[in-house]
């Protein structure tokens, strides 16, 4: 559009050269060299992805890593330690300044603003941020970042009472997150750091805005990686710090020599700066986890590690269990001990399966194969995992959590994992980014609302352009009567044997009008494509099912809770009454709850959370999918930029008014555009629109002159059309709003032909020797 407007004017403008007017026309419009120099995206003129992006690029290359996009904040990832963008120094400033938005965008102008809200209104409303973006954007990161803010600008006064029986509060969540990232995060082929866990921490504060406490709530931890982890990824960080960091009689203890090796924990050669044990260990203890008690998880962890080299050889009976490979045997029993199980009895439990069945629920045993021996292997490690997480949550809460009446009002943090799409997508995968959907939706209801509003407080009346939200993906995911989760618990309701291509076959035909469907001629395996707001991603049917039911053997919590080991005891607490709601016999009528199906009434608490506070939206972006320092990959922050739904605000914006100019840079630069209007006595020259002017006679100015140009833009738009469109031709929309002229891209360029035309007359009658005020 820029182009168009410049080539219009350099074909016909005879008083200046085209450079010169497209100099002064990009400064007006900003200053194309100062692009980096933009806070705010919506200040590009014309917001276009181009125009979005080069500035995002000029910002990157100038260390400028925050930028606003109206009432969101972009955090692009600089890859690199940056320490003064972080220092208590510049968390006081920001909280110290009279207008934080002033200052340069930052992390911090979100946290404050959210914390200032807190207190300004008149009813207190709880807050919350909102961090979005891909695997490996910064979310993390981010959200860590702000949590140190708050510890700094929220902190409860130092009683030295306090100070003496415990950690401060603040400290103490602070280290949740070591924690909880060495238990739930994992190395991927996304991010060394990955999330492997959705996270929203409450931080509480009280009437005097102190912090008084915090609150975690978890998300869906991905267990199956305990035991199973795709090519290239790793495990939890906490099994490699074991194995790295463990003392000399620690590796006795948990039998894990120098050089084991462990099918669960594969590339251990690669070090990363997570691989920390000793900040973990720290960190567990300022949250009141003893030592004994950490010697006690660390070593379940390793019987966990010994669990996972247990391997059974084919039976050639089947009626004989499998046997264990003479390599495993070893592991059998290191395991078993480490555990504190007897050794014979959690073979057994892996070997055999019992089944209830008949009316008087007669008990049966069945030798497993191979495989579900090792699917029976795989779900106690899974088992005692995520039992363990949760604990290990449970134990943060309480050591964190303040007392009900000690806190008024809450800030969230939302920390999710972000939308993926790798080689092979699964369960995992499909309710990471059905999360991601969700808050896209939530976003997009905000923010549009927010944009609204602005149009509202400028008293511009127009009828705001509809927009394309992602509620078709939710209704193939989420959606009644049929979508992909609902078709999903049917297969596990009729706990029938279904394969991998029946799944497809019946997605695809049950679901086949949605346009967000989609199907791969090319893919050897079953799959189908979800067209989610973020891009496709393919996802194999294979396992989906069972993954979505999720069965435990009740044999396995049985087995478990036999334990003699103290923590496992805790995690597995003797219940008589308790039946699994999946019991392979299928004879419970209990609903079975499945993944999807807890996993999305989740998601619709944390929405109502969301919908009862007042959001911010921070927005990564990862500027090259390598993690390297001062590279930036427009195509890749492109793509984000449009599935993160800031291009869709763009385009909105653009759709709208695109250009926005304050009123003085309006006056001064159309104002000569009178002259056109027949029986306008050419009284006052172009010049005089530079003059000081009150603001009061500026204002009076810009109406009238508004006026004049809302009568001039007919005729312009006339004399612009071609001849048979002559009829046709509207003037293009403008607006004066309270504080800026809101036009469109066609209106600018009819201004333009218009102030051109002015000059050219101008230009002529110096020419023609004529001084009006001679
Ligand atoms: P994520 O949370 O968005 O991914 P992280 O917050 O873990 O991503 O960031 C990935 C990596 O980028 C970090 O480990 C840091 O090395 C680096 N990084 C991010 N932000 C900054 C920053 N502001 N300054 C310096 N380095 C940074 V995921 O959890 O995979 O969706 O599930
Ligand atoms: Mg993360």
């Amino acid at each position: 559009m820029r182009q168009q407007v410049n080539g219009h004017g350099s074909g016909s403008d005879a008083h200046s050269g085209g450079e010169s007017l497209r100099e002064e026309l990009q400064e007006f419009l900003g200053g194309e060299a100062l692009l980096h120099q933009l806070d705010d995206l919506t200040q590009v003129n014309p917001v276009t992805l181009e125009t979005v992006l080069r500035c995002l690029q000029a910002r990157y290359s100038a260390d400028m890593f925050y930028t606003n996009a109206g009432c969101t904040l972009v955090a692009l990832n600089p890859f690199k330690p940056v320490p003064q963008l972080y220092s208590t120094e510049l968390m006081q400033e920001y909280h110290a300044a009279p207008q934080p938005q002033k200052l340069k965008p930052h992390i911090f102008t979100v946290g404050e603003q959210t914390y200032r809200n807190v207190k300004s209104l008149m009813e207190p409303v709880n807050q919350s941020i909102v961090v979005s973006g891909e695997s490996g954007a910064g979310k993390t990161w981010t959200s860590r970042c702000l949590m140190k803010f708050y510890a700094v600008v929220a902190a409860s006064p130092t009683s030295r009472e306090s100070h003496k029986i415990a950690e401060r509060i603040e400290q103490r969540i602070l280290n949740s997150n070591p924690v909880m990232e060495a238990f739930g995060n994992a190395g991927t082929l996304r991010n060394n750091n990955s999330s492997r866990f959705g996270k929203f921490i409450q931080l509480q504060l009280n009437r005097t805005q102190q912090m008084t406490g915090a609150a975690v709530q978890t998300y869906l931890l991905e267990k199956t990686r305990v035991a199973c982890q795709a090519s290239s990824e790793r495990n939890f960080h906490i099994f490699y710090q074991i194995c790295k960091g463990a003392s000399a009689d620690e590796r006795l203890q948990w039998h894990l020599p120098e050089g084991a090796t462990f099918s669960w924990l594969p590339n251990p050669e690669r070090t990363l700066e997570e691989d920390c044990f000793e900040v973990t260990r720290e960190a567990m203890l300022h949250l009141g986890i003893d030592a004994p008690t950490q010697n006690n998880i660390f070593q379940a962890l390793a019987g966990l590690l010994h669990l996972g080299n247990i391997q059974f050889a084919d039976s050639r009976d089947e009626a004989q269990p499998c046997q264990l490979m003479d390599s495993a045997k070893c592991s059998a029993r290191t395991s078993a001990s480490l555990l504190r199980l007897p050794e014979d009895l959690l073979l057994e439990t892996l070997q055999i399966r019992t089944i209830r069945a008949g009316r008087q629920q007669q008990v049966f045993q069945k030798p497993c194969s191979r495989a579900e021996c090792d699917t029976r292997r795989d779900c106690l490690a899974k088992l005692v995992y995520a039992r363990l997480f949760d604990w290990l949550v449970s134990v943060i809460n309480s050591s964190i959590c303040a007392d009900p009446d000690s806190w008024t009002t809450f800030i969230g943090l939302l920390d999710v994992y972000g939308f993926e799409s790798f080689p092979n997508n699964s369960l995992e995968q499909l309710c990471i980014n059905y999360a991601n959907e969700k808050l896209q939706q939530h976003f997009v209801a905000h923010y549009l609302r927010a944009q609204q509003e602005e149009y509202a407080a400028e008293g511009l009346q127009w009828s705001f352009v509809n927009y394309q939200d992602n509620q078709t993906c939710l209704d193939l995911i989420e959606g009644s009567p049929i979508s992909i989760c609902s078709l999903m618990n049917e297969e596990c309701r009729l706990n029938r044997p279904s394969s991998a291509a029946q799944l497809q076959t019946r997605i695809e035909s049950a679901l086949a009008g949605s346009p967000c469907l989609g199907h791969d001629k090319l893919s050897q395996e079953p799959s189908f494509i979800v067209v989610h707001y973020a891009g496709p991603v393919r996802y194999h049917t294979a396992g989906l099912v069972e993954k979505n039911k999720d069965p435990v053997p009740p044999e396995l919590t049985r087995l478990l809770q036999q334990s003699q080991d103290p923590l496992l005891k805790v995690l597995f607490p003797p219940d008589p009454e308790e039946k699994s709601q999946e019991e392979p016999s299928g004879q419970s009528r209990t609903p079975v709850l499945t993944v999807v199906s807890k996993f999305k009434a989740s998601l619709e608490q944390l929405l109502q959370v969301l919908h009862s506070t007042t959001p911010h939206y921070i927005r990564c972006i990862k500027p090259n999918s390598q993690g390297q320092a001062q590279m930036f990959h427009p195509e890749e922050v492109l793509s984000q930029l449009e599935a993160c739904g800031l291009v869709e605000t763009i385009h909105i914006s653009a759709a709208g008014f695109p250009i926005r100019v304050s009123h003085r840079n309006f006056v001064e630069r159309y104002e000569l555009l009178r002259r056109l209007r027949p029986g306008t006595a050419p009284s006052q020259s172009a010049d005089e629109g530079r003059s000081e002017r009150s603001p009061r006679a500026e204002q009076a100015t810009l109406q009238a002159l508004f006026q004049d140009i809302l009568h001039t833009l007919p005729a312009l738009a006339q004399a612009a059309a071609t001849p048979g469109d002559r009829a046709e031709a509207t003037p293009a929309p403008v607006h004066c709003g309270r504080t800026k002229v809101f036009m469109t891209d066609s209106t600018l360029e009819l201004l333009e032909r218009g102030r051109a035309q002015v000059l050219e007359q101008c230009a002529r009658c110096i020419q023609g020797g004529w001084r009006r005020h001679q």
